[in-house]
This record gives C-alpha cells, structure tokens and sequence, in this order.
C-alpha cells in the first residue's frame, strides 16, 4: 500500500482542488466587463463563471449577485469586484 505524507503547509484555506489563483479570477472577471463600464452585469458575471468552467453559470451568477451586490444596484462595481473575487475562490473547486 502506498502512503501519500505529501501535506501541504499553507492550502488550509484553498484546497488543492481550486484550479484557480487570486490574479486568474481577478484577471478574467476584468475581462469579462465586455462593453466596458467598469461594471459587472448579471451577464457579464454569467460568461465569467462559464470560463471558471462552471456548469451552472446562470445560478452561480444569481448567487453571486446576490451575496456580492452589496448596494442592489444589480450590478457588481469596482469597491464590490473584491468581495466577488474572494466569493468565487471560496466556491473553488464547488463551481
Ligand atoms: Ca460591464
Ligand atoms: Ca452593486
């Protein structure tokens, strides 16, 4: 039998699962602002999650919305765009 010992030191928080690092999702949310207003519509969000790899982009762009979208303007803006980053990396490998 075969004993894995690999423990890494610091994935307590981000699983080795998460195929995703901080600068990717921030990078390819930005991305994702097609008619540049420097805000994240429900659509735009949906393609980013598409892209994450999720199979449930139209929910998991409601969820976010939701949970991100902390002035209910529907759109998520620059001061909210970090609160969405770190809602996705939580859901990590979840999407
Ligand atoms: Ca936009
Ligand atoms: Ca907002």
């Amino acid at each position: 039998m075969v004993r894995v010992v690999h423990v890494p030191e610091v994935n307590v928080k981000h699983p080795t699962q998460v195929p995703w690092s901080m600068d990717h999702v921030c990078q390819l949310f930005k991305s994702s602002d097609k008619n540049g207003d420097g805000k994240l519509s429900k659509e735009e969000l949906k393609a980013a999650f598409r892209k994450l790899g999720s199979r449930w982009s139209s929910y998991r762009a409601s969820r976010a919305l939701r949970y991100v979208d902390s002035n209910h303007d529907g759109v998520i803006s620059e001061e909210e765009f970090n609160e969405l980053v770190k809602y996705a990396l939580e859901l990590g490998y979840k999407l």
